[in-house]
């Protein structure tokens, strides 16, 4: 049995979503994030980076999301959420995850969070600008890797790393340039977003789509 930490519209979105894809059943357990209850010593016994999600599986408890995605589509192989171990296309899957978790996401926090890194104001705005910068770069690249043809990010085949990419697109709905406008981005979100899994986890987290998207709206 699966038990996951999440708060709407958070980082857990990808767990959800890949937990909904698998069919498994789940506990949902809502953190209120208004009141910092992942920061209580309740969650962060679980949890001690105080950071959403978390999944419990059978007593073993495991955070950060890209790990515990993987470990989700390791556990249900049926679900082809991942290619598998040994073929070249895996060692894709490994390197886009690990540029949304280490390069893309990072920047996001920077964009989002720039308090966390300076507490002077001017140098807050100057982060932000510079993250903004380096994220539109990002994208690029993302969108090359993608190329005009595939469907997917790993080319013909749905997977983990298009929940990932569906999630940081609803995250830069803030942004002057959503990843939306990206038209290689645009696409595999696109076919993302119609999943019924992906809708499932939209409709349980209680969040809609991004507004300012008119393809999707
Ligand atoms: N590296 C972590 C980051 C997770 C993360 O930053 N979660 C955010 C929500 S999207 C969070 O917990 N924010 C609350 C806070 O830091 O106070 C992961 O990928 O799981």
């Amino acid at each position: 049995m699966y038990k996951l930490y999440w708060a709407p519209g958070t980082a857990a979105m990808a767990p959800q979503a890949v937990l909904e894809e698998i069919g498994a059943p789940y506990e949902a357990v809502k953190l209120d994030i208004a009141a910092r209850e992942h920061d209580q010593p309740a969650y962060r016994t679980l949890n001690p980076t105080g950071r959403i999600p978390t999944l419990v599986h059978d007593g073993f408890v495991i955070f950060e999301t890209a790990a515990i995605c993987q470990y989700l589509c390791d556990l249900h192989p049926e679900a082809q959420l991942a290619p598998p171990v040994g073929m070249q296309l895996r060692g894709r899957h490994y390197q886009w995850l690990t540029y949304m978790t280490n390069t893309l996401q990072v920047g996001f926090i920077d964009w989002f969070h720039p308090d966390w890194t300076f507490s002077d104001p001017v140098a807050q705005a100057a982060l932000k600008a510079q993250a903004e910068d380096r994220l539109y770069r990002n994208f690029q690249v993302l969108d090359d890797g993608i190329g005009p043809t595939a469907s997917y990010m790993l080319g013909s085949s749905f997977s983990l790393c298009d929940i990932y990419l569906a999630m940081l697109t609803r995250w830069s709905r803030f942004l002057a340039r959503p990843m939306w406008q990206w038209a290689n981005i645009e696409r595999v979100v696109g076919a993302t977003y119609t999943r019924p899994a992906f809708q499932r986890m939209l409709q349980k987290q209680g969040i809609g789509w991004a507004e300012n998207w008119p393809a999707i709206g």
